[in-house]
């Protein structure tokens, strides 16, 4: 068996970032520590927190009054901001920079009177926060389909952004459809679709050609693990998504493989690192470790938390 180690893979900046700051915040107010929503979607990296003492919510409610809430990765709606405010909560906010910058535009546009068109998932945590920043002038399309059925005036002010992990094939499809149908539609320069996102994706589309089975550490509620798992899958590889090496079937394996193994922007490389172990324990797998793209990305934690007299 022959192991391929797709680069880049696994953590992204807003992920560091984020856990980091979960790690800063609970060294400087200690536990209980409320998060509203999974700090990441991923269930070890969850796990792991919960066994420490943060608790994670899924309504500010749910937060103590003078309790410290952090918002995650994916980003919040002002509705929540302002339940925290209106609750005495100390909110220290570690969205991803990536994500602020959808939000942002979302202001923007709609200050300027666009109607805006966003590409997304509905339900998903960040497709939320986007949508509750300007309610009244976004609708959501998750595929062609959805666009066929827009009913904005053929002549209207009207832009389009994206969540920032969709599959980069699809969302030109959609895309596409959109331009058709409002040849006037605007969007910012550069896609939403963030660099993570889009480094990986190609990582698997190149890497993916070599190998007969694709495994794909990340959870299943995560958007861009999801979309590379997908990716995988539409190439014809006997794709798998899972979060740890426990669920590895020796079944899905012949002993010649080629293996390619790649990892979600939430999810562990200890995670990853396991299954390589597993493969050469059960399989004696050689493992091969390619890069596609160089990352040199980082962001700074969340304003609350840099200047904590306790952390200098
Ligand atoms: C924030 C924005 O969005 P997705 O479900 O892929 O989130 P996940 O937590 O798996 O990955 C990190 C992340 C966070 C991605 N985009
Ligand atoms: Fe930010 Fe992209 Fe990572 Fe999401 S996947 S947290 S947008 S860097």
């Amino acid at each position: 068996m022959h192991v391929i180690l797709a680069n880049p893979r696994g953590f992204c900046a807003g992920v560091n970032m984020a856990i980091e700051a979960l790690e800063t915040a609970i060294t400087a107010f200690g536990t209980p520590l409320y998060v509203y929503h999974e700090i990441v979607h991923n269930r070890p990296v969850v796990e792991k927190f919960r066994s420490r003492g943060v608790v994670f919510v899924d309504g500010i409610d749910e937060v103590p009054n003078g309790g410290t809430v952090m918002y995650s990765a994916h980003g919040v709606s002002p509705a929540i901001r302002e339940a925290s405010a209106s609750r005495n909560l100390r909110a220290i906010d570690a969205t991803c920079p990536l994500v602020t910058k959808v939000h942002m535009e979302a202001i923007k546009y709609a200050k300027d009177g666009y109607t805006i068109v966003l590409i997304g998932h509905e339900g998903h945590d960040e497709v939320i926060g986007t949508i509750g920043e300007v309610p009244h002038a976004m609708v959501l399309v998750e595929d062609e389909e959805d666009v066929a059925a827009l009913t904005i005036p053929a002549d209207a002010k009207i832009a389009f952004l994206t969540q920032t992990t969709l599959s980069v094939y699809e969302t030109e499809g959609i895309i596409k459809a959109l331009r058709v149908k409002y040849p006037q539609i605007v969007s910012p320069a550069k896609s939403d679709i963030c660099y993570a996102t889009q480094n990986r994706q190609e990582a698997v589309r190149e890497l993916s050609v070599e190998a007969r089975v694709v495994l794909v550490l990340g959870s299943q509620n995560s958007s861009n693990s999801k979309r590379l798992e997908e990716i995988a899958l539409h190439r014809g590889k006997a794709a798998r998504l899972i979060d740890t090496a426990a669920e590895i079937r020796d079944e899905w394996f012949q002993p010649d493989d080629t293996v390619m193994i790649t990892a979600g922007a939430s999810a562990p490389e200890e995670n990853v690192q396991e299954c390589v172990e597993y493969l050469k324990t059960r399989f004696n797998a050689t493992v091969e470790s390619r890069v596609v793209r160089e990352e040199h990305v980082s962001f700074p934690l969340p304003r609350e938390l840099r200047s904590l007299p306790v952390l200098k």
